[in-house]
């Protein structure tokens, strides 16, 4: 995210109009505020370990001096007043993002905190609350404003498989670090996926149950939350668009998983048809019970007080009905035209639904409420009262293999209208007198399986009295080796901005048959994208898979937070700067497993004019921007996808196209595991 604010300073500070740049005046150091996010999220279901942040939970009184917020304390004294209601949901019970009245309370903490006009009041609230609220709403709640909150600018947030393990790491291995901590025996207990090889899903579940990828998927979400209002503090730029977009990737990439493994691409969910995979998640909440399972071949139930299965129907239809007349209705009655490159932001923002959509009541909510009614098809009539299921937390969804039919189906929603769309031209797509000569990739496209540990120490009950003893777990996951897209551009013009875009997509279905160009490019898995300024005449750019804007590095564990923390209170460069954003696919996820012969792609590089396309100055100086970031305004004007989001009748368009590069690769996996 941060990033971003970089790049655009100027556009965000009018875009915040509550909270100016200069508000912390009291100077509080990065390295101070680390030091508290760390505390205040290490431990949570225990007394807070820091004793300045303990005083603060103790005595502080968050309606003391109303001057400190910028809503003139409205949001605290909200609050406040349900704590003093006993209306908040107790400590130690589950929390779930779609339960609408816990969402409610941690969506009135998150406004407290976004309130705060200074730092020692952001961290006297987020102290004095979490030792009364319900830990998940908290953890939540702080989350969000961290990546939101212009005073939480620079602070890097630790992994929240550390900060909540329960959701990510399988029940058999926290019951071992349970034993462990009650024996006071250090213990390193090996993760492996849920199921059997006598289920083929599995074979890709190295995928879905990535705690990277779980990272990724809830971080965007806390990025592009489908509850914002502007009136927070500032506009998600393009929400609905990449929600579409992060989707779609997700979807594409998955696909390209299962070709690696042997297996057809996903087929999209039916609500009138049973849904195919069972799944037992093998997860337990900390407080509240099993993840329930799910048999195979389960025909659909309505959910009681959620919704009707013919309900969704009737609003996937409306949807459809609007795509097909090329315009939505909003609540006044007046007609929204979408057939035009932004009419893509206004139906993801229909289809999620999130606040921005213009009309809810006719076109429903069909994301959020899929996801609830996928997750509750274990009770749909709550006669077992179990908790809610996979789906209805972002940080365990794509675990369920569900997920993805659930995301192909919505994802060919979108297709729908973007197909409804007129194709680019040569006219369009060309740039002066620029033609990409060659590509070529230096080094392998190799990938491979390595053990990854991360602590448990989060997960166990303890007391300050007794020591600590490590207790971590090690999960197998894909990386791949190193390598740089080699690209030689002429210009035959002036020196003159372009963008960099690299895609590549499956060269064969999974019967052996190649896709045609159209079909190809709706595999396309975004690779990179980033701008360049070409000299006239010959250039030669090396871009390295490391650079790639769409992924992010792996988060740093708890541990070596603290330890950088420590260092930069110490006056050290805290060398935090590059996780500043986790809003990303991991990087070790860049490539798609392959296979042992090599799965083929065609990989396309596509050099667009860098001067109309970027929305803000400067781009080619920044290595790092982040291409899901949310905060400002979007730095590419072009439609996400682009040149290859329009169908593709003719393909000779993209073929006669000089600043257009394509080549034929191969990724490889020779069965490679570095062990721990
Ligand atoms: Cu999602």
């Amino acid at each position: 995210m941060k990033v971003l604010v970089l790049l655009a300073l100027v556009a965000i500070a009018a875009a915040w109009p509550n909270l100016g740049f200069q508000a912390d005046g009291a100077g509080v150091s990065d390295a101070q505020k680390q030091h508290d996010v760390n505390f205040l999220l290490h431990k949570i279901y225990g007394e807070i370990r820091d004793s300045n942040l303990k005083a603060k939970a103790d005595s502080f009184d968050p309606e003391a001096d109303l001057s400190h917020y910028s809503d003139d304390g409205a949001a605290v004294q909200k609050l406040m007043r349900d704590l003093k209601d006993h209306r908040l949901l107790e400590q130690k019970h589950w929390f779930s993002l779609f339960n609408p009245r816990q969402r409610q309370e941690a969506l009135m903490l998150f406004d407290v905190f976004i309130h705060c006009k200074d730092w020692d009041t952001f961290v006297s609230n987020a102290a004095y609350f979490r030792q009364r609220m319900n830990e998940g709403e908290f953890v939540y709640a702080l989350y969000v404003a961290v990546i939101h909150s212009p005073l939480a600018e620079h602070v890097v947030l630790p992994p929240l498989y550390e900060v909540t393990p329960h959701l990510f790491t399988n029940s058999e291995v926290i019951e071992a670090a349970y034993r462990a901590k009650q024996t006071q025996t250090p213990g390193k207990f090996q993760s492996s996926f849920t199921g059997t090889k006598k289920n083929p899903e599995q074979r890709v579940a190295y995928f879905g149950e990535d705690i990277g990828m779980n990272t990724h998927h809830v971080t965007w979400h806390m990025e592009f939350p489908f509850w914002w209002q502007d009136s927070y503090s500032h506009h998600l730029d393009r929400k609905g668009e990449n929600f579409f977009w992060v989707h779609h990737q997700l979807t594409v990439r998955f696909d390209a998983e299962r070709l690696s493994n042997y297996l057809d691409p996903v087929g999209e969910l039916h609500w009138d048809k049973p849904i195919v995979q069972g799944f037992a998640p093998h997860t337990t909440y900390k407080y509240g019970g099993q993840f329930p399972s799910r048999p195979d071949n389960v025909d659909f139930e309505d959910v009681d007080g959620v919704a009707r299965i013919r309900d969704l129907l009737i609003v996937e239809s409306r949807i459809r009905d609007a795509i097909a007349h090329g315009y939505i209705v909003d609540r006044a009655g007046n007609r929204i035209d979408i057939m035009n490159e932004r009419g893509i932001n206004v139906l993801g923002d229909i289809i999620e639904s999130s606040m921005y959509s213009p009309n809810v009541q006719y076109y429903g909510a069909l994301h959020n409420t899929a996801h609830i009614v996928l997750g509750r098809q274990a009770d749909p009539h709550g006669k077992y009262a179990l908790p809610p299921g996979v789906l209805e937390h972002f940080e365990t969804a794509t675990r369920d293999p569900s997920f993805f039919r659930l995301h192909k189906y919505m994802d060919n929603i979108f297709k729908e209208h973007k197909d409804s769309l007129p194709p680019y031209t040569v006219e369009d797509l060309k740039f002066n007198e620029v033609s990409v000569d060659k590509v070529s990739i230096d080094g392998q496209l190799e990938t491979f399986f390595e053990d990854f540990e991360y602590s448990l120490i989060n997960a166990v009950d303890d007391t300050q009295e007794i020591a600590d003893v490590a207790i971590s777990t090690y999960v197998p996951r894909l990386n791949h080796k190193d390598f740089s897209f080699n690209i030689d551009i002429s210009n035959n013009g002036g020196e003159a901005l372009a963008t960099v875009r690299i895609f590549a997509w499956p060269h064969r279905d999974n019967n052996g048959i190649e896709y045609t160009f159209d079909e190809g490019r709706w595999n396309a898995i975004e690779l990179d994208k980033f701008w360049v300024k070409l000299s006239p005449g010959t250039n030669h750019i090396v871009r390295k898979s490391s650079e790639s804007a769409v992924t992010v590095p792996d988060v740093p564990s708890f541990e070596t937070l603290f330890e950088k923390t420590r260092e930069a209170l110490g006056g050290a460069d805290s060398g935090l700067t590059e996780f500043e954003s986790a809003t990303g696919i991991p990087n070790r996820f860049l490539l798609p497993k392959g296979n042992e012969q090599g799965l083929e792609f065609d990989l396309v590089v596509a050099v667009t004019d860098g001067a109309a396309d970027a929305a803000l100055d400067g781009l080619h100086e920044n290595t790092e921007f982040n291409h899901y970031g949310a905060h400002g305004k979007y730095p590419d004007n072009r439609p996400h996808g682009y040149p290859l989001d329009r169908k593709v009748p003719d393909e000779r368009v993209f073929e006669d196209l000089p600043n257009f590069g394509h080549i034929q690769v191969k990724v490889f996996n020779h069965g490679e595991h570095i062990h721990h």
